[in-house]
């Protein structure tokens, strides 16, 4: 299964101006709330810096696509329905936006920088986005909460059982969120809490129910909308606010984002996704607006080193999340039976080891697993040797 990456936020944000920049789909974008009802799911790209070079080698990518030592590796990215203070209760679109969300792994929180949307997404001035920041974490660790709480009643409903476990009790409840039992286990007892919820306060119920939100939706900030001077005065701020130091921020702007892409469609410019450059190709097709246009965004993305849309992406999955990109390779040569180098590339969590790989790749390999091989090095590796980013390893399977 892909990872799945989330953008959320308020209504007006730019979440599928982002969306449609990364995925190039056409979701409606429009300055009005509610534009976006109906979640869509699209491929994106994130960027791995390609093993096959360090071997002299060219890949040949199965999915995604290469360009100058980068590999772009296919995520899925979801865009839903903006999210307004009160969901959690039913308010906008409420509840059914909360469960589209619950397939992703990690949020991307767009928040309008500018400040010239209101917490409802209607038009407005001097906005301060820190409100959108703390809002959607409250909205989160509220609908956290309500399940939370439904859990307790659950366990308290069975206590006079025999063999009933709170924590198996809550993690039921929880399913849909994809937490476990024993992370449950962890954080009640990382808080210092006994292991009998009526023992808890309404505060520890909601600290536990933000620890969870915490460990399975983590978020990462792009401050969209950065192409706007407003924007760039709240970054400035908001940045080196000592509140909002535990979160990190990326600058970006959808609408650079998307520019690139089209003119790079239509073949007027050249742009990889990311680079913090672009060569124009067709200088006599361009008007003079057009050209305005792309030297404005050249200043940008030379300021901020990108658009901030495939940074934002790479920050959630690569910093976030903690994923690492592993090869599947040969230690007597990189091609696969067909003779394409390095086809495969794995997103696999961090902390991964050689036997979790081999069941990556497939049920049957990880069953028969012997060793496996660094093709850096040519050295053998045991089942419980952690990987690490951009490893080439071969597995040896008797299946
Ligand atoms: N200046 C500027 N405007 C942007 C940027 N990204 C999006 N916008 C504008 O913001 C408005 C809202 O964009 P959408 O992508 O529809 O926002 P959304 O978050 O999907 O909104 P809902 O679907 O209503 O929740 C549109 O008018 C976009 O053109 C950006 O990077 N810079
Ligand atoms: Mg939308």
């Amino acid at each position: 299964m892909p990872y799945k990456i989330g953008l959320v936020g308020k209504p007006s944000v730019g979440k599928s101006t982002f969306f449609n920049a990364a995925t190039m789909n056409t979701v409606d974008e429009a300055s009005y709330p509610f534009t976006t009802i109906e979640p869509s799911v699209g491929e994106a790209y994130v960027r791995v810096q390609d093993a096959a070079p360090d071997f002299d080698e060219e890949p040949d990518p199965r999915v995604g696509y290469y360009h100058n030592g980068t590999r772009y590796v296919p995520v899925k990215l979801v865009d839903v329905a903006g999210l307004v203070p009160g969901a959690h209760e039913g308010k906008g679109l409420g509840n059914q936006f909360l469960s589209d969300l619950n397939e992703a792994d990690v949020l991307i929180h767009v928040v309008d920088f500018s400040g010239e949307t209101d917490i409802e997404g209607e038009p407005t001035e001097g906005h301060d986005p820190r409100e959108d920041i703390d809002f959607l974490e409250n909205e989160l660790d509220q609908w956290y909460l309500d399940i939370l709480e439904k859990g307790i009643e659950r366990y308290d409903g069975k206590q006079r059982q025999q063999d009933v476990k709170l924590e198996v009790e809550l993690a039921e409840q929880m399913s849909a969120f994809k937490v476990n039992k024993n992370q449950i286990k962890k954080l009640i007892l990382r808080l210092d809490l006994e292991l009998d919820p009526e023992t808890w306060s309404e505060e520890d119920k909601l600290e536990l129910a933000r620890e969870i939100r915490k460990d399975t939706k983590p978020i990462v900030i792009a401050a969209n909308k950065m192409d706007l001077e407003k924007s760039q005065e709240n970054f400035e701020e908001i940045k080196n606010d000592p509140d909002y130091e535990h979160l990190e921020f990326i600058p970006c702007s959808a609408h650079a984002e998307k520019a690139l892409k089209n003119a790079d469609e239509q073949e007027l410019i050249e742009y990889w996704p990311g680079n913090d450059n672009f060569e124009i190709l067709k200088e006599e097709e361009i008007n003079d607006s057009q050209k305005k246009g792309l030297e404005d965004i050249r200043q940008f993305i030379d300021e901020y080193g990108g658009t901030g849309v495939q940074e934002a992406m790479e920050e959630a999955l690569f910093e976030v999340l903690n994923v690492i990109a592993v090869f599947p390779g040969g230690a007597d040569g990189l091609g696969d039976k067909h003779g394409n180098i390095l086809p495969d590339c794995f997103l696999i969590p961090g902390d991964s080891t050689a036997e979790d790989f081999a069941y990556e790749i497939h049920s049957d390999i990880g069953d028969g697993f012997l060793h496996a091989i660094d093709c850096r090095t040519n050295r053998q590796k045991g089942g419980d040797h952690k990987l690490e980013h951009r490893d080439v390893i071969e597995i040896i399977t008797s299946n």
